[in-house]
């Protein structure tokens, strides 16, 4: 229903994306969606790359007078340090080819072997360059077009840190509005302020060894309706489609949704979430299964983890082979983030926020907002009158 790419090169002239399948009459200002790429760019841990960005979104077609008109919407995102790549990465052949910035040394963790390998490539930047997480920026647009479809069914999307290194957050006791005022204050994304600072300390320490950390961040929705998904096929299981946006996003390594591995170390008694009716709606008291049961949102709060490495990309040591020498190397860049965490969140709302709003228009259809709130309503009623 709802489908997007992206293109662009880290170094190159800009972003572009073109997000399909949109409702009429959905109000979509580049402002709102400026907000999301700022949050994307911060984060204690962040490297040089992002004193040269402040990414903006132009917004190229699909949007008159505020709203959306049902077509295609077209967004672009400039790379301010293209200016510096022009000759490295110009997009004509240049007379005299540049060797300048020519990649050979492949990073353990990263693109660069598999890729230059795959697509037969001998210089390694060409694969980089669109392996990078700089494509994010990208993705964190299209989903503040969702969060913004969303937001006119009620449904909200935020995220927080639960760990960097081996500091863990403890957020037993906070609604889900504590948890996205504290971690927007925060400049680790994290709502438990003691594990803030040892966060903090984690990321200090990586730097000091020259080396990068990785961590896990969390993407609560919000007012789901129950039945976004099925159950009656393997790529229908909103479970398995939020897995597969969570784990496409660069570094990200696991998937959790509610309790998650967490759910092997206890009976069945002490996992499943027990149901009970009152004021003429079922509920929970518990939600371990993160608002999914048989690959359906169950109405309860939907909570998925992303599990990230360390960024790939690191400033000390580390062994690998030239491609043209074949000789062995130690890797040593100039710059680079030391952890990406907080801006995973971001991104992990982004890429969460479109899966639902992509579930959600499958269900509710519709080709004008007003249509798809009548169809969202009558479900409501039927709901509420089972
Ligand atoms: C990245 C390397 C760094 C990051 C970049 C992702 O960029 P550079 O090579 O220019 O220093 O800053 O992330 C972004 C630019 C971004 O916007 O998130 C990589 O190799 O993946």
């Amino acid at each position: 229903m709802l489908r997007y790419l992206t293109a662009g090169e880290s170094h190159g002239p800009a972003l572009t994306t073109i997000l399909e399948g949109l409702p009429a009459g959905l109000k979509v200002s580049a402002e709102e969606i400026n907000v999301d790429l700022k949050r994307r760019q911060g984060g204690y841990g962040r490297g040089g790359r992002m004193k040269i960005e402040s990414d903006q979104a132009d917004i190229l077609g699909g949007i008159r007078h505020g709203e959306t008109l049902g077509g295609p919407v077209s967004l672009l995102i400039r790379n301010n340090d293209w200016k510096n790549w022009t000759d490295v990465m110009a997009i004509e052949r240049p007379e005299t080819p540049t060797e300048r910035r020519r990649v050979t040394k492949p990073r353990p963790g990263h693109a660069d072997l598999a890729g230059g390998l795959k697509y037969n490539q001998r210089d390694l930047r060409n694969i980089l360059e669109r392996a990078s997480a700089r494509e994010t920026a990208a993705r964190v647009a299209v989903g503040a077009i969702a969060k913004r479809l969303l937001a006119e069914f009620g449904v909200g999307v935020m995220s927080h840190v639960v760990r960097i290194g081996t500091v863990e957050a403890d957020v037993s006791g906070l609604t889900a509005d504590d948890i996205r005022d504290r971690a927007e204050a925060s400049p680790v994304r994290c709502a438990d302020p003691r594990a803030e600072a040892g966060m903090i300390a984690e990321i200090d320490r990586a730097k000091g060894l020259r080396d990068t950390i990785g961590g896990v961040f969390e993407v609560r929705v919000t007012h789901v309706p129950p039945g976004l998904g099925s159950h009656v096929h393997w790529d229908r299981k909103l479970d398995g489609r939020l897995a597969q946006a969570v784990m496409s996003i660069q570094a990200v390594k696991g998937v959790e949704i509610g309790l998650g591995f967490g759910t092997t170390e206890r009976l069945g008694s002490e996992v499943h979430d027990e149901i009970f009716y009152a004021d003429g709606r079922f509920f929970r008291k518990t939600n371990r299964a993160g608002g999914i049961e048989g690959g359906m949102s169950n109405g309860e709060d939907i909570l998925v983890r992303g599990a990230l490495k360390p960024i790939a990309t690191i400033m000390r040591t580390i062994w690998s082979v030239d491609i043209d020498t074949k000789e062995p190397f130690d890797s040593a860049k100039e710059r680079s983030d030391i952890c990406t965490v907080p801006a995973a969140g971001v991104i992990g709302e982004a890429v969460v926020a479109f899966v639902i709003a992509d579930a959600m228009r499958e269900k509710f259809g519709g080709d004008s907002v007003d249509e798809m709130k009548r169809n969202f309503d009558g479900y409501l009623q039927q709901v509420r009158e089972y």
